[in-house]
């Protein structure tokens, strides 16, 4: 008896993440899958990346949760730009949701595009959007052990976020630990430790983010890209 093999559960959500990343290519928008778990931050950081760099850098968003849109209405204050994907019982986005909500969006206008994820250290990374990037979000209040246990989102990610810096003095979150963890999984991902509610670093990540959608150099001092993302 021959016996059917599915050999690649995720081949259509692959190929729909291609026709998404041709489709963000071609109206000339970078994007980011940014992950994290839930209360990590990752709302809070959209708001404040919206409110510091809205002015001079065109941001869509797209943003996962199950039912509530509570999220999006955080965000459209700062932007109409935006789309909320509810995935029901959905413990990830996948792209043919993302697809629905880039449908939405006016890609023409857009430079950046910044897709929150549903609240998950674990499925996201696996599924493919058409982003250019994934970042991954941890933050201290989580507990120093969380990049060890959840070690696909350090391998996958262009860039890892440690946020909730200014609750370090209070919780028992050791730096060198997870320092060594992320290094034994991916010496050469960058990490940028923050506080939203603080804005500690928080030039750090405007930086990241400006000179990935815009491709300046750190260097560049001229540039007035890099003036006001600093
Ligand atoms: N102390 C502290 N609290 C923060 C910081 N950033 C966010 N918070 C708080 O953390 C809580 C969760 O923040 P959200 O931005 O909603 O987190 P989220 O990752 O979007 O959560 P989900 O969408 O539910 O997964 C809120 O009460 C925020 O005010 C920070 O830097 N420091
Ligand atoms: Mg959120
Ligand atoms: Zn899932």
């Amino acid at each position: 008896m021959k016996i059917a093999v599915v050999e690649n559960v995720l081949k259509l959500n692959d190929e729909l993440a291609q026709q998404n990343r041709q489709l963000l290519k071609d109206a000339g928008v970078f994007s980011i899958d940014l992950m994290g778990s839930p209360g990590c931050g990752k709302t809070s950081l959209i708001e404040r990346t919206l409110q510091h760099l809205r002015r001079h850098m065109k941001i869509g968003i797209l943003v996962g949760d199950l039912t509530t849109q509570r999220d999006a209405q955080r965000m459209a204050e700062y932007t109409d730009q935006i789309v909320q994907i509810n995935t029901g019982k959905g413990c990830h986005l996948d792209a043919n949701q993302v697809r629905q909500g880039l449908d939405q969006l006016d890609l023409k206008n857009i430079d950046c595009l910044i897709i929150e994820n549903v609240g998950n250290l674990i499925c996201p990374v696996g599924f493919d959007l058409g982003q250019d990037v994934k970042v991954g979000m941890f933050s201290i209040a989580e507990g120093d052990d969380k990049a060890a246990k959840h070690p696909y989102i350090v391998h996958e990610s262009s860039l890892l976020l440690l946020n909730k810096m200014d609750l370090l003095p209070y919780v028992n979150f050791s730096i060198p630990n997870f320092l060594e963890d992320i290094n034994q999984l991916n010496s050469n991902v960058e990490l940028i430790d923050i506080s939203v509610s603080n804005r500690y670093q928080m030039h750090r990540w405007f930086e990241w983010i400006c000179k990935q959608t815009f491709g300046r150099s750190e260097q560049n001092n001229e540039s007035p890209v890099m003036n006001w993302c600093g």
